[in-house]
């Protein structure tokens, strides 16, 4: 596949609700969508850093860096087989996972359109609808949470994530537990305890949780090793695994029991495909998180989960769960089981909105 010419669109587009975490609420989410152009053919890929350094150090400016200046020279024009040979050509830039993923999304997608295979097919997964949930972020009180997951659960999503920080943890997921026993219920902390203030998750343990997600630092293997000793609920890390070695020892270690994948953090699908098996060998089960996606990424995100493996159910909503509008032209829906369709198109099966586009493009970078 020849690089001719690719484009960065920088997007902010507004959720339909504020979500809010320990590290701070948004109302609007900022992406930077790929557009790789070959012979014709458009491959599309989503950059899922956010605006600000919260989740993770990488943020829409440091793609707008690296990609332009260090990534898409070593691809374009040039004739590039497929992810491997892409991973090969930038794995001296260290780090910089999500703006990697986005380029490889983009491969990805012109590789199927170019062989008529879809990404599922391509990754060899093989379900054709996934179990997915709903992330719910922190609400102004414990009774404003009851309320929105009950307004989930009348959508029909029977999985739910809860947001917590010190001093909405424990109070929160009662309420919420007490209204919904039999609710498949699981907790993220996205890094918002030590070692010593997680004690006060240790009530957590009572409410019969899928699992709890990264309590402890990004950087924490080791603490979050002597934390799983404390509970019988699984803890899970997101954030702490950015690479299959993380993987590995994390489960060496004892650090988690279930690891949640997500395409942009591990640095593409390649290393999901690697985590996925290293975990599926040791009986680990790993589910795909979100990043409150469009289109583009959340097609790429039901392709992994459709591996075999992915046992838990995802963070992977329904488009209406995130926008009022998004820039696919398909709109993904929530079927009554709880799953959505795996998109079944060649490469991502996806098709841009260009007018939806570009009425939310902040910043568009043609290359050459
Ligand atoms: O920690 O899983 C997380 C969104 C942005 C950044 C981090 C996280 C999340 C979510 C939302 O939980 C998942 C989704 O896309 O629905
Ligand atoms: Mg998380």
């Amino acid at each position: 596949m020849k690089i001719d010419q690719i484009t960065l669109h920088h997007l902010r587009m507004k959720l339909q609700a504020p979500f809010a975490t320990s590290f701070g609420s948004i109302d609007t989410r900022d992406c930077i969508l790929i557009e790789i152009n070959s012979k014709g053919l458009s491959g599309w890929g989503e950059c899922v850093a956010d605006r600000d350094p919260g989740y993770a150090w990488e943020t829409c400016g440091t793609a707008r860096h690296i990609l332009p200046d260090f990534l898409i020279p070593e691809i374009m024009g040039k004739d590039i087989q497929d992810a491997f040979d892409f991973q090969q050509r930038v794995a001296h830039v260290r780090g910089h996972q999500m703006a990697k993923a986005g380029l490889e999304m983009a491969i990805w997608d012109l590789q199927g359109q170019a062989q008529g295979l879809s990404l599922r097919d391509l990754l060899g997964g093989r379900r054709t609808r996934v179990d997915v949930g709903v992330s719910v972020g922190l609400q102004e009180s414990p009774e404003a949470l009851v309320r929105t997951v009950e307004e989930y659960l009348s959508q029909g999503y029977r999985r739910v994530k809860l947001k917590i920080k010190p001093g909405r943890d424990v109070g929160d997921v009662r309420a919420v537990r007490e209204q919904f026993p039999d609710l498949r219920l699981q907790v993220d902390a996205n890094s918002a305890y030590s070692l010593d203030t997680a004690a006060a998750l240790l009530p957590l343990d009572d409410f019969d949780l899928l699992l709890i997600e990264q309590p402890l630092a990004e950087d924490d293997l080791w603490d979050h090793s002597q934390l799983q000793k404390q509970f019988r609920t699984p803890l899970c890390l997101d954030e702490s695994i950015t690479a299959p070695r993380h993987a590995r020892q994390a489960l060496e270690m004892g650090a988690c029991r279930i690891v949640n994948i997500k395409q942009g953090r591990v640095g593409g699908l390649l290393n999901v495909v690697h985590i996925h098996d290293l975990c599926q060998a040791q009986g680990v089960p790993v589910w795909c998180g979100g990043m409150l996606e469009t289109g583009v990424g959340r097609a790429a995100n039901l392709a992994l989960a459709s591996l075999p493996n992915f046992s838990l159910p995802g963070d992977i909503s329904a488009t209406d769960r995130y926008y009022a509008e998004d820039i696919t032209n398909e709109v993904f829906t929530l079927n009554a089981d709880s799953t959505i369709d795996v998109p079944d198109g060649p490469g991502l099966g996806v098709s841009i909105d260009r007018r939806a586009l570009e009425s939310v493009t902040l910043k568009r970078l043609e290359l050459p």
